[in-house]
């Protein structure tokens, strides 16, 4: 039985060292101790021709063998384990030192970050803001607003009209002065509103024109108001948008909806008036336009011109956008291009 026994163990040794898999490890274990079919049971089996002594000493040399067996299988899984876990480890390792990784936020469009700070001064003088619809009749569109018949402005040439020609036909709004008709006829004097917004015409897309663009006005009717009011709230409007220190200036201009008009500049934003490429060498940038409020437009809401007096005034967002961007062409600000729009926070 030693001989048969050292053989075993021989046998078994090579097999172990043979074994490189979790699987193999298990075959190793049915072969040699399965309850059925393993090698030492099979031995066991054999013990029965023996005389009790020799069963004796041959039975705890079997049962030595099968757990020197049963060791050896356990060890082996235990290390293919451990391997198993230390492999996992490393491949699910998370290195926490590494940087968070950024989560691309939204953004504001750039025209709505100007809208916001623009709103935000408009409030801060006391303004209401004002939104209202984009299809208007003839009437809001241009009657109200003291444009003649045969201004150009109302040709379909510069108005994307929707139906009709007439009084009641509609069209998408030329200028946001509309919503300021509107809160005239919904509010009576004293009036302080701003109106933000998209305005439409019917212009060929270039680096300074869009069919579709937004405006912000700003309206202020009240008893005894002068053309020094509009000056001097004009000027506190820009230097709250620009800087303390920035000039405006008033250059006579014709506008249907006011009179008198006048064309609004300021000094550059970027040389503070010495003259640079943003304000082409001359110190001074367009701003918009303004005036005192035609009384036929006052009159048109119901609005007597001969107690109230009122001032308005206009600037277009996109050219001001593109300007304090340093944007050479106002279409970026529509092409939706994401890597042009990350760029504003
Ligand atoms: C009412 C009465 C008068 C608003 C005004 C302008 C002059 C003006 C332009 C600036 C650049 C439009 O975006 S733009 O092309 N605006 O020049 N706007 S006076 O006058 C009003 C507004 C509402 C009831």
């Amino acid at each position: 039985m030693t001989e048969r026994l050292t053989q075993l163990r021989a046998e078994f040794t090579a097999e172990l060292a043979a074994a490189v898999t979790e699987a193999d490890a298990n075959a190793l274990r049915d072969r040699w101790v399965g309850r059925k079919a393993g090698l030492i049971t099979a031995e066991m089996k054999t013990l029965g021709k023996l005389s009790p002594e020799e069963r004796k000493t041959a039975g705890a040399q079997l049962n030595e063998l099968k757990t020197e067996v049963e060791s050896g299988i356990d060890d082996l899984l235990n290390r293919f384990a451990a391997e198993r876990e230390a492999a996992q480890l490393i491949a699910e390792r998370i290195d926490v030192t590494l940087p968070g990784r950024r989560i691309a936020a939204g953004h504001l469009h750039p025209i709505t970050l100007l809208r916001h700070r623009i709103e935000d001064i408009f409030v801060s003088m006391g303004y209401a803001i004002e939104d209202d619809r984009e299809i208007e009749t003839t009437f809001y569109n241009f009657t109200s607003l003291n444009i003649p018949d045969n201004h150009p402005a109302r040709s379909p040439q510069d108005t994307f009209y929707l139906v009709g020609e007439n009084e009641s036909t509609l069209s998408l709004r030329s200028q946001t002065s509309t919503m300021q008709i509107h809160a005239m006829q919904k509010r009576r004097p004293p009036l302080r509103v701003a109106a933000p917004g998209r305005v439409f015409r019917r212009d060929t897309p270039d680096a300074t024109h869009n069919p579709m663009f937004y405006q912000v006005e700003g309206l202020l009717v009240d008893k005894g108001i002068t053309l020094g009011d509009l000056k001097g709230t004009v000027e506190e409007f820009v230097r709250r948008l620009f800087g303390p220190d920035t000039k405006t200036r008033f250059r006579p201009s014709y506008f249907p909806f006011v009179e008198p008009g006048a064309e609004i500049d300021y000094t550059c934003f970027k040389c503070h008036g010495d003259g640079c490429r943003v304000c082409k060498q001359s110190g001074w940038i367009e701003m918009g336009g303004s005036g005192m409020v035609h009384p036929n437009v006052l009159r048109g809401v119901n609005i007597d011109p001969e107690i109230y007096s009122g001032f308005a005034f206009g600037l277009g967002l996109d050219r001001l956008c593109a300007l304090m961007y340093g944007l050479d062409d106002i279409r970026l600000l529509y092409e939706n291009d994401v890597r042009f729009l990350e760029q504003f926070s």
